[in-house]
């Protein structure tokens, strides 16, 4: 393979058109006679639904129709549940998937209840605003421990217990092992509810051509090929009479892989029903309640350890907040269960989580799905034993780490795509290294800490480590194609919300044809264009479609190289690609464009010669075994503000390993927006529920999202050790940044804060969090 491109800071493609304003958005799609969508949403979280009452609605001036459940028809039934769990020993799993419009009851405030089409949206909001809902107000279920006891009511009234899953895992033998322990810490850890807040709400647009009997969609979706597959299963369609399309989409984050939200159910069938394009546009209140959200969860755990820091077990119970329904399956507990041993070599591990339904909005991944909340917690535990043991946290870490010799790493644990979680790489003393000595540890703790602490100032140093499981199949696929014209196409199924895909991807392909990356148009999330493939989640874009992606263009390259040893009469070994030619090596002269072979590859007349397939173009699957494991090492010098407890960040360094790079650039980006996203949620972002469900702060003056002042200038750093699990050895990188920042800031906060004895148990913080921590700590006598 040439690789020219793959591993440069290549700049991308898609930019020119996103900041001149160019690129084409769901909202930015106009159509003639397009109708507009707001939705009746319950303002209760919990309770029947007595009646709906629509008729003032339907006469309001522009409305075209107005639906309720009843007017659904056989379209009225539980969404699909998107990763059924197989069984597990010791699992047990009730799966509750949301209905369209709500029927006989309400289980989240937010729950669509009826659905007004007019001839735009501000005729739409006000008919909707005289449909009558009679909601007898339940009792709701929102707090998990609560729910946990058992007594309280049903939000679903068939599920016992409010329990979505129970699934315990074990390796090892804890109890055993606890016994033999110098010393063990336990406490109780809490992650609070947060949302993922992509710039760009959610939105559909449908179009039903009556005469051609196709329809078009256009989603903001993460997961284009299932949406087009389910909306032809529910219209009792072919599929090639469904077009979904995922244009440019300004961010996803996770909860835009859902599959289906009432919406992009409700839009397409509403056109097709009224034959008319329709638009449905999130808002950003709408956006607080109706888009799925991440990250309740409440932790037991301890840890057992020997005099020496080595981490014996650890023992962990937690309760996981599922939401209103539970369409995402497990994957979210499942990655908090199995990401808590991060890099450590844990030989017990023994692990319980109860997953409940609550009256609040639905739970499914958000960038880090769930593996932040384990490292937090095994982060936690290793700081508090550290200080029992009066051992350096950086020191006990490094001596529980999984050294190099040790891999391929069997957790012994089924992942979140159910196989075994084994780390297939991984050298994780190095990332340590280079963090200290980035950071400038022993100088801190050694002269300037002490000259902060003479200072009277609160300044405090922070080393956590972590890993990201990233990869997982099933598969993707790619069409890499040249067209006469010499244009180079790419397209595969995956979704692009802001990664850098039309760049890396493009990347992968010129390496291979001997072009610039600029060459190579990449369209991603066009079913059309590409129609098998499962969506962008689990950082796994360029390692599964990426794999995918080499070996389409390797097969054009080998089949270029074919006929144009035919052509130039040389020998394909003595042949090479370059600048859009293949060529002679050493006799430039001598050489053919690719859009010439392209031609030749599809003859008008006389024999087809070249083989079976006409064109240059190849298509190829790639389905790892199984994921590969990422890792890295996050370090920050923060200082709290004595009188506001607010926060200055004075570095903050990342070492990361996500094996080959193919674009340091890209990669940058996204370990930046990762790590801005995981400040956000470690310090700034909290969603604030009073006891009846009711979300206090649905909006970006109340739900304070970090803006560019609140994130400090990040020194990255790469260190590259290659997955063996793929032919490029890359490791995903996507979700890296966002997931070991709540435990930075716990360890770096309390450490500015040693002298009052604060203990950081809890995320998201705030000043006014850090401020009732020091006065609790005052109180104590
Ligand atoms: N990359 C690379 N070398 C590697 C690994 C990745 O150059 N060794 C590049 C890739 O080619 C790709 C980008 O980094 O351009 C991210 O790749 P990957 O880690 O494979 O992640 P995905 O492509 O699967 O994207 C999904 C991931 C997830 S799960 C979330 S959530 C997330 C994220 O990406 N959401 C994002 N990053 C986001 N970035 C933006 N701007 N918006 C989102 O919604």
């Amino acid at each position: 393979m040439t690789t020219r491109t793959f591993g440069q800071r290549i700049r991308r493609n898609e930019d020119p058109v996103l900041l001149q304003g160019q690129a084409l958005f769901t909202d930015d799609v106009q159509l003639p006679d397009m109708l507009h969508v707001a939705f009746l949403r319950s303002d209760q979280a919990h309770g029947r639904l007595l009646s709906v009452e629509v008729a003032a609605a339907r006469q309001s001036p522009g409305v075209q129709a107005v639906y309720t459940a009843d007017d659904l028809g056989d379209l009225w039934q539980p969404g699909p549940l998107l990763v059924p769990p197989p069984p597990i020993p010791d699992m047990k799993f009730q799966a509750r998937c949301q209905v369209p419009l709500a029927r006989h009851k309400v289980r989240y405030a937010g729950e669509p209840i009826a659905m007004v089409v007019a001839a735009d949206r501000y005729l739409a909001e006000d008919a909707a605003a005289l449909i009558e809902a009679d909601i007898e107000p339940l009792d709701p279920v929102t707090d998990l421990e609560a729910a946990h006891q058992g007594v309280g009511p049903l939000v679903h009234d068939d599920v016992p217990f409010n329990c979505n899953a129970q699934v315990k895992q074990h390796k090892g033998n804890y109890r055993r092992i606890r016994d033999q322990a110098h010393g063990v810490v336990r406490r109780k850890f809490v992650y609070h509810h947060g949302a993922a807040c992509a710039l760009e709400n959610r939105g559909v647009v449908a179009q039903w051509d009556v005469r051609a009997a196709h329809l078009t969609v256009w989603d903001t979706t993460q997961a284009p090929i299932p949406i087009r597959s389910g909306l032809a299963a529910l219209f009792d369609l072919a599929e090639y009479q469904v077009r979904v399309i995922a244009p440019f989409i300004g961010g996803g984050f996770g909860p835009k892989i859902m599959m289906f939200y009432p919406e992009e159910i409700l839009v397409p069938w509403a056109a097709m029903q009224l034959e008319r394009p329709i638009k449905w546009i999130e808002d950003r209140h709408e956006n607080f309640h109706a888009t799925t959200q991440e990250r309740g969860q409440v932790h037991w755990a301890e840890m057992a350890f020997d005099r020496e820091g080595r981490i014996l077990g650890v023992r962990d119970t937690f309760l996981h907040d599922a939401g209103a329904y539970a369409p995402y399956g497990l994957t979210v507990p499942l990655n908090s269960q199995c990401t808590l041993p991060g890099c450590y070599d844990l030989e017990h591990y023994e692990s319980e989580f109860i997953s409940l339904y609550t009256n609040l909005p639905i739970v499914t991944p958000y960038r880090g799905a769930g593996r932040q909340h384990g490292i937090f917690v095994m982060e936690r535990l290793i700081d508090l034993a550290a200080r029992e043991l009066a051992l350096d946290p950086a020191a006990m870490r490094r001596r529980n780490l999984i050294p190099p010799a040790r891999f391929p790493y069997h957790q012994d644990l089924i992942y979140q795509d159910f196989e075994p979680l084994i780390y297939d790489s991984g050298d994780y003393e190095p990332c340590l290294d280079k963090a200290l000595e980035a950071i400038g540890y022993d100088h801190f703790l050694q002269q300037a800490q002490p000259r902060y602490r003479r200072e009277g100032r609160w300044v405090g140093i922070g080393v956590v480590t972590y890993v990201e499981g990233t990869g997982i199949g099933p598969y993707e696929g790619a069409q890499v194609g040249v067209e006469t014209s010499g244009r180079i196409h790419m397209a595969t199924g995956v979704g692009t919300q802001g990664q850098g895909h039309f760049t890396s991807f493009a990347q992968i392909v010129a390496d291979q044809l001997g072009v610039s990356p600029a060459d190579v148009k990449v369209t991603t999330g066009d079913t059309n264009l590409f129609s098998w493939g499962a969506g962008t989640f689990a950082s796994r874009g360029a390692v599964v479609a990426g794999n995918a992606i080499q070996q389409a263009a390797s097969a054009v390259r080998g089949k270029a190289l074919h006929i144009a040893s035919d052509l130039l009469e040389a020998r394909e070994e003595d042949l090479e690609l370059a600048d859009g030619y293949v060529q002679v090596q050493g006799t430039p002269a001598a050489r053919i464009s690719l859009g010439e072979i392209a031609a030749a590859s599809n003859p008008m007349r006389g024999v087809a010669k070249y083989g079976s397939t006409p064109g240059l173009e190849a298509t190829a699957y790639y389905g790892p075994a199984r994921g590969t494991t990422a890792n890295g090492v996050h370090a920050m010098i923060v200082e709290v503000d004595r009188d506001t407890y607010d926060l200055t960040i004075h570095r903050y360094v990342v070492v990361h390993d996500c094996g080959t790079v193919i674009n340091p650039l890209i990669l940058e980006g996204q370990i930046r927006g990762g790590v801005a996203q995981g400040i956000g949620n470690a310090f700034y972002e909290d969603l604030h529920f009073d006891d009846q469900g009711q979300l206090f702060n649905a909006s970006f003056m109340d739900y304070l999202l970090p803006t560019a002042t609140e994130i400090p200038p990040l020194e990255i750093h790469h260190l590259v050790t290659p997955a063996t699990e793929n032919p490029l050895g890359i490791k995903g990188a996507g979700e890296a940044g966002a997931i070991p920042v709540g435990a930075l800031f716990a360890q770096a906060i309390e450490n500015a804060m040693a002298d009052t004895g604060i203990e950081i148990l809890s995320i998201p913080l705030s000043p006014n969090a850090l401020h009732a921590l020091h006065a609790a700590a005052l109180a104590v006598p």
